[in-house]
């Protein structure tokens, strides 16, 4: 049955349960007994063992019991929802080669999903992190930083091209940071749409770290199981060998990729980017390897928060100092005829801008670059209907306000904070139009296509560079922008406070 054909059914796709995973490995599902009830069709190979025999067999029949020992004492480990724990250099069968294990639960199944052990004399993945992080760390602002993780990456793993891509509040992302191999075409700067990372991946990248494709071109492993179980409906969200979208591998073969890795990089629990890698024949990285990968894209995400939060800290204190000021003054005797409108420029000073309005009292004032008071006063009516009460910002005002078409090169970024307790009372950061070209790569409104996967949208054919000219937008509000606004909001209500006592007093 096809479904109607739009850019929401990328994010229709459940890629939590493909019924099978990549065949660098084999997983094996046991039930709280240690039966086996699901296995990769591939298992018997690595197992010496003939697969439809596999399923109903208790896991001690197939691998030594000291293995099963092993397993099921990291199972006591396992608390939590995402939980996962892994297993290096495991002789599942005595004097085989040894397995490296991931183990987790998925509803009331076990999942173990075992692949070869690589042996890297002389290798240390902890000494190896501990160095890239000393890198990184002596790095100054976030343009070095991610350049350097780039290089540090692509240094521990091999991958032709390591890439730092960056997410927008709309979803899409821009290549900002890249290391590649000599006589690769550059993708710094490209933006590619958000339906290149659909909705459900970019979830699924919040809980599970890091995905590999080892090769574009192999056959995924089905996941066969006994008559009473679905392998089919298996939520392999945190397996490390879960197959991958076929609609993602048709988008990668587009690209001429032929393997791939991403890490997510992600700031206060929301995903900020992903590290994405590219090989152009097929790549396997060890599970060692992946796993220092993952903990180098941890701490780099906490290096991420950090000088993030350091600009935001020293830009909200000097908001701070002003807003201090502010209620001195409007606490002193002999300022008790100032009023909310007095004090423009020191509102200013607060909130990156480039004008401001505000209208308190009867009295309007404007400073900067800003539309006309009357536009000003229909903008402030506007706001009071459609958002009373409450901070309300956009960096594109026509697109809410249609009346903003007329003043938006001046005024394309406004924030407004409520001021008073009459409706009307508003102050209203402004911030101009700054026209500014995007390099898409390839033209994101991807048109409906017939491809290997059937009638639906598929991935972009070509990534030709595809230029935008986006106008009638300002530089957007930050999250720091916004906490300031809050605060101003409320020291404004204390000002208001202590000038009308002053005036009171004053009158008696
Ligand atoms: C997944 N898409 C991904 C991933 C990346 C990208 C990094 C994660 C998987 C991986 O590590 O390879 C996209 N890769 C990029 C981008 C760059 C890059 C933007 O290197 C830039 C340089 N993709 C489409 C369309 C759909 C789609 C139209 O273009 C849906 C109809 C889907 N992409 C898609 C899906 C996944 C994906 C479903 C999840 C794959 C999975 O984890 O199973």
């Amino acid at each position: 049955m096809n479904e109607a054909v739009n850019l929401t059914n990328c994010d229709r796709e459940p890629i939590h349960i493909p019924g099978s995973v990549q065949p660098f490995g084999f997983l094996l599902a046991v039930l709280s007994d240690f039966t086996i009830c699901m296995a990769s069709d591939n298992a018997g190979i690595f197992l010496g063992a003939d697969v439809a025999d596999l399923v109903q067999r208790p896991l001690s029949s197939v691998i030594s019991e000291a293995a099963v020992e092993t397993i099921r004492n990291r199972v006591d480990h396992l608390a939590g929802p995402d939980a996962t724990e892994r297993l290096f250099g495991v002789e599942l069968q005595a004097g085989k080669p040894l397995y490296d294990l991931s183990i987790h639960f998925s509803g009331a199944y076990l999942v173990v999903e075992a692949e070869p052990s690589v042996n890297e004399p002389g290798v240390n993945s902890g000494e190896l992190v501990r160095l890239m992080l000393e890198r990184i760390r002596k790095t100054r602002g976030m343009t070095d930083l991610a350049r350097e993780a780039a290089r540090q990456l692509k240094g521990l793993t091999g991958f032709d091209r390591v890439m730092v891509y960056q997410f927008h509040p709309d979803g899409s992302g821009e290549v900002i940071a890249e290391t590649a191999e000599p006589g690769l075409e550059s993708f710094f700067g490209l933006r590619y749409p958000a339906s290149d990372i659909p909705r459900q991946a970019r979830a699924l990248y919040q809980r599970n770290w890091l995905r590999i494709i080892a090769d574009v071109n192999t056959r995924p492993a089905a996941l066969v199981s006994t008559a009473t179980h679905n392998a089919g409906l298996l939520d392999l969200s945190m397996s490390v060998l879960r197959s991958v979208s076929p609609i993602h591998i048709e988008y990668l073969r587009n690209m001429g990729v032929a393997a791939s890795m991403s890490v997510s990089i992600l700031r206060d629990g929301k995903l900020w980017g992903l590290f994405a890698c590219h090989h152009y024949s097929p790549r396997y990285i060890s599970f060692d390897k992946r796993t220092a990968s993952e903990l180098f894209g941890q701490m780099f995400s906490w290096i991420v928060e950090g000088r993030e939060r350091e600009g935001d800290v020293v830009y909200e204190a000097r908001a701070h100092q002003v807003q201090e000021r502010l209620i001195e003054i409007a606490a002193a005797h002999e300022h008790s005829r100032r009023a909310i409108v007095d004090f423009l420029g020191d509102y200013r000073k607060m909130i990156a801008c480039d004008g401001v309005a505000v209208w308190s009292d009867d009295k309007i004032a404007c400073e900067g670059e800003t539309p006309t008071e009357d536009e000003v006063k229909e903008l402030v009516a506007f706001i009071n209907r459609t958002s009373p009460g409450r901070i309300f910002a956009g960096a594109e005002i026509a697109k809410v306000y249609a009346a903003g078409e007329a003043f938006r090169d001046r005024a394309a970024g406004f924030l407004a904070i409520p001021i008073s307790r009459t409706p009307r009372d508003c102050l209203i950061f402004f911030r101009r139009e700054v026209t500014r070209s995007v390099n898409w790569a390839g033209a994101p409104d991807k048109v409906y296509d017939e491809g290997p996967n059937g009638p639906r949208l598929t991935p972009r054919k070509s990534f030709e560079l595809w230029q935008e000219t986006v106008a009638g937008q300002s530089k957007p509000w930050s999250v720091a922008d916004i906490r300031i606004a809050e605060s101003l909001r409320v020291t404004l209500l204390e000002v208001i406070l202590q000038l009308s006592d002053l005036a009171a007093r004053e009158r008696r």
